[in-house]
């Protein structure tokens, strides 16, 4: 059952198409292992999306399967909070639809800039 669903997600990869440059998007870090890119619909000051290079469906898999591109991820999350909001950020990887994930290429969403509320909505 998931992996007819991950078939079925897979061949319209939005995020693989923005790190290809097939989709524009403003473009804030990218290297060998992830791309950062501004949320199109940001929810804080600061909202941007880092996702790796290759296609992983959550952070599960990533964390599973490429562990070190997994860290660089949140290096380079630091980095932009660091740069952004003072090193204070949230760092969301939505994983299922029932809590809002709508892309599944894994990407975590650094938000800062703002006071944020607990728990979440
Ligand atoms: P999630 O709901 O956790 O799967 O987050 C997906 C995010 O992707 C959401 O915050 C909006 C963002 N997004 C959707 N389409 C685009 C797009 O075409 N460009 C950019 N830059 N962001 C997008």
């Amino acid at each position: 059952m998931a992996e007819v669903s991950r078939v079925e997600r897979a061949p319209d990869d939005l995020f693989l198409r923005i790190v290809a440059g097939d989709v524009p998007a403003t473009i804030v870090h990218s290297d060998d292992q992830v791309v950062a890119f501004e949320d199109i619909a940001p929810q804080a000051p600061t909202h941007v999306l880092v996702v790796p290079r290759e296609r992983y469906e959550n952070v599960a898999e990533l964390a599973a399967k490429a562990p070190q591109v997994l860290a660089r991820l949140v290096e380079v999350a630091q980095r932009i909070a660091d740069e952004r909001c003072g090193g204070e950020y949230r760092l969301v990887f939505n994983t299922g639809t029932a809590v809002g994930q709508s892309v599944f290429h894994v990407h975590g969403h650094v938000l800062g800039g703002r006071d944020f509320t607990w728990p979440p909505g």
